[in-house]
């Protein structure tokens, strides 16, 4: 028998990320895939780890991927039932040379108010300690928020990572997925990733996912979607979802509904 989802909650509770698996079937899995391929293609100039959130705005395949019932019901164990859309970004290592994510805590990245925030981190591809898995320091969720410092001497996905000295790496945990697994984490949780040296892609879609309460306080912040529940009044801007465009956006099953 699988983990029930009080299980999940008190783990996370407990040691500040938790883990799904088996959450979207192969086929919306597959899509994602071949979404980070597309967005890849048409923006040469990036590399495939920051295919960001300013990308995500226009592009109704990804609206439609991060409202998937299945992600928002796995959200709102963590954030109750109104539900946005704060930020989403695909980190997609490629084989050989995918680069690291320097130890941080997301929290110190954020114009948020107050950090009432989960993300969700959906595995693409499978992710293991050969392709570069993500790592988290279990239970440093309660640790206080602290200032990243630029770091540029190797490459790296954030250009920046805390002290090192804030970091006990020998108790840091691989976060092990299949394709279509999801883990959560905290914003306070301290984790990062090695580099990708194997042959394999290491592809995963963070998404950040906040209650409605929550004020982003960065204007204007052009990816924020309500996505379930109820807005509170004079609190965040939402966008309306994007539109589908035969011939410009990335067709995918279901598209004729995002007309
Ligand atoms: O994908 C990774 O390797 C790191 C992800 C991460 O840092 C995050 O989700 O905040």
């Amino acid at each position: 028998m699988g983990i029930s989802v009080s299980e999940q909650r008190a783990t996370f509770d407990r040691d500040g990320y938790a883990i799904y698996e088996d959450v979207l079937d192969a086929g919306l899995v597959a899509e994602a895939s071949a979404h980070v391929d597309w967005l890849a293609k048409r923006n040469p100039g990036l590399r495939p780890e920051n295919l960001g959130h300013q990308l995500m705005a226009e592009d109704p395949f990804w609206v439609r991927l991060i409202s998937d019932e299945r992600l928002l019901d796995i959200a709102e164990q963590y954030l109750g039932p109104n539900i946005a859309l704060f930020a989403s970004h695909y980190i997609s290592k490629p084989p050989e040379d995918g680069q690291p994510v320097l130890w941080h805590q997301d929290g110190s990245y954020w114009p948020l108010e107050p950090m009432e925030v989960v993300t969700l981190w959906l595995a693409v591809d499978d992710s293991q300690p050969e392709n570069g898995c993500m790592r988290v320091v279990p239970g440093t969720q309660g640790m206080e928020l602290h200032e990243m410092k630029a770091s540029t001497d190797t490459p790296n996905v954030l250009s920046s990572q805390m002290d090192s000295e804030l970091v006990d790496e020998e108790r840091a945990v691989d976060i092990v997925l299949k394709a279509g697994g999801v883990s959560v984490h905290h914003p306070n949780i301290v984790h990062g990733s090695n580099p990708n040296t194997s042959g394999k892609r290491r592809c995963g879609l963070t998404i950040r996912y906040i209650p409605t309460t929550t004020r982003i306080t960065k204007q204007p912040w052009e990816c924020a979607f309500l996505l379930r529940g109820e807005a509170v009044e004079g609190v965040n801007e939402y966008s309306p979802r994007p539109r589908y465009v035969k011939g410009e956006d990335l067709a995918f099953r279901g598209c004729e509904a995002w007309v």
